[in-house]
């Protein structure tokens, strides 16, 4: 739930909007009778809406009418379900700005930021509607004569989708639009921080046609209404982004079902800057990456690995630049950087500035930004560590805020070495103008998302999204790699020969 400071407690009154769960197709309240409020970050004193807090009987409700919609969803032709897809795009990009300005008073990102996270929604709507008429699955010749070999793709059931407050449009919508066009239902608990956000998602997805019960939304703490889903022996399916602790969590507890549990965690992202590099682009690309979304993206760039020659020519130009970066809130175009999600968040940045101003040399920012206005607000100082050695806990501990570590190396083999030295591993960069060291790393990094020349964010759906190591348990969101998430395979052989054949045996020349 969404805390708040008590300097500028919340006032929901009269005039605060309710808003409600929606269970097979209907707006219901919980059962359990309770709400809790959702605050923009940019002004605590601004109460968005009440929330219901769903219960664990509201879940098994949501559960029970995802269950009942399951078999004439998966029966619906593919294509059919596409073209529902296909009106949700358009719906979400006649509404992108009505959207794009509620994410910005909810989630906090600036305004530009949240336009682009609600047109990642459209991208992956209307890529997953064309989905429906492909779905590639494999038609190969049998080894047999007279005999049909291929593979398809089926649902698996109903998809438990539990998203974070970062991407409060695109990654609902990267969850659900595979598994929804694969012919999966859905009961989908968005992050407490946005539930305004995902309430208008539903509401679009409603308007677009899904039929009742095909999507499910429970509003609520990760306790009550998550773990619900976890041990639930009906939901299948567990797609989840947020922390690296609750990821293993539900992993555990979803191992002892043996469920489908596609997970999203940390990251520690690193750029590579190398002696050769163009060093203005690198700081276009590091500025952007560390401290867009005000360093709250999985992949954004917490780390960079400079050869030593240009580490004082890039540090002063990233300082100057950092310091012309304006805070405020993210309704005004002119601001860069918003403000953190909420007062926990600012906490645990100002518990890393601690642990930083130990390791390595604080060499611009390091505190909550108070001034004017700012007070009301979850702001904290675009920070700039320099020194750090790559083993230090703030060079290897996901901070989720705007602090930027500078770790010097003496050439490229080590530099690879410090990328490497992580126990994440989404996305990384490097900038260099040599060809052959550009293919090395593309080759060694290991990373889910390498980028030559650019920063470390801006994935595009159309390719595979999720990262090695401890960042992931293997699965992949966007591109057509998501469809493993929300599908079983099923392999048909058809034989026409009118006689048994038997496989590896009848096809063989007698031996001896
Ligand atoms: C995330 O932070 O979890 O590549 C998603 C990017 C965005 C998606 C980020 N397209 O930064």
């Amino acid at each position: 739930m969404t805390q708040t400071t008590e300097r500028s407690v919340p006032k929901a009154d009269a005039e605060t909007p309710t808003f409600k769960l929606f269970i097979a197709g209907e707006w219901v309240e919980s059962v359990g009778g309770q709400t809790f409020e959702s605050v923009n970050p940019a002004d605590r004193r601004d109460v968005i809406g009440r929330f219901q807090a769903g219960t664990k009987a509201d879940t098994a409700m949501a559960i029970k009418a995802a269950e009942m919609a399951l078999p004439r969803w998966k029966a619906t032709p593919a294509p059919k379900r596409g073209e529902i897809l296909y009106a949700f795009a358009e719906l979400m990009a006649r509404n992108k700005e009505r959207l794009s300005r509620a994410m910005t008073r909810e989630m906090g990102k600036v305004i530009a930021e949240a336009r682009g996270d609600v047109q990642e929604g459209i991208d992956i709507a209307y890529l997953m509607a064309g989905e429906g008429r492909r779905m590639f699955g494999d038609t190969v010749p049998s080894e047999l004569s007279d005999k049909w070999a291929m593979s398809i793709r089926q649902p698996i059931g109903i998809a438990g989708i539990i998203t974070p407050w970062n991407f409060p449009i695109a990654i609902p919508c990267w969850k659900m639009m595979p598994a929804l066009v694969t012919g999966n239902t859905v009961v989908f608990k968005p992050a407490s921080d946005t539930p305004h956000c995902a309430t208008l998602l539903v509401e679009l997805m409603a308007e677009a046609g899904f039929p009742p019960g095909v999507v499910n939304l429970v509003t609520g703490g990760g306790a009550e209404v998550g773990d619900a889903r976890v041990e639930s022996p009906d939901v299948p399916v567990i797609s989840f982004t947020g922390h690296s602790s609750t990821g293993k969590s539900i992993a555990e507890r979803a191992a002892k079902r043996l469920k489908r549990v596609s997970l999203e965690l940390g990251g520690k992202n690193g750029v590579v800057v190398l002696a050769d590099a163009d060093l203005d682009l690198a700081t276009d690309g590091i500025l952007w990456s560390a401290f867009g979304t005000t360093g709250q993206r999985c992949t954004a760039c917490s780390r960079v690995i400079v050869e030593k020659p240009v580490v004082e020519p890039l540090l002063e130009r990233l300082e100057r630049r950092a310091k012309g970066l304006r805070l405020g809130s993210g309704l005004d175009e002119a601001v860069d950087v918003g403000p953190l999600i909420n007062p926990a968040a600012v906490e645990k940045v100002g518990s890393y500035i601690e642990i930083g101003q130990v390791e390595g040399e604080l060499v611009l920012g390091g505190h909550p930004a108070t001034d004017g206005e700012l007070e009301h607000g979850n702001f904290f100082e675009p920070t700039i560590f320099a020194n750090v050695m790559p083993m230090d806990r703030i060079g290897q501990e996901e901070i989720f805020g705007p602090v930027l570590s500078i770790i010097p190396v003496d050439d490229f083999d080590a530099a690879i070495t410090a990328l490497n030295q992580t126990r994440y591993g989404l996305s990384a960069s490097i900038f260099t103008r040599d060809v052959n060291r550009a293919f090395r790393a593309m080759r060694d990094f290991e990373t889910g998302i390498v980028y030559v020349n650019a920063g470390t964010t801006g994935a595009e759906t159309h390719l595979p999204f999720g990262g090695w190591k401890e960042t992931g348990n293997g699965h992949r969101e966007a591109g057509h790699a998501a469809l493993d998430s929300y599908t079983e395979w099923k392999s048909i052989y058809v034989d026409f020969s009118g006689r048994l054949q038997r496989a590896q045996i009848d096809n063989q020349a007698a031996s001896g």
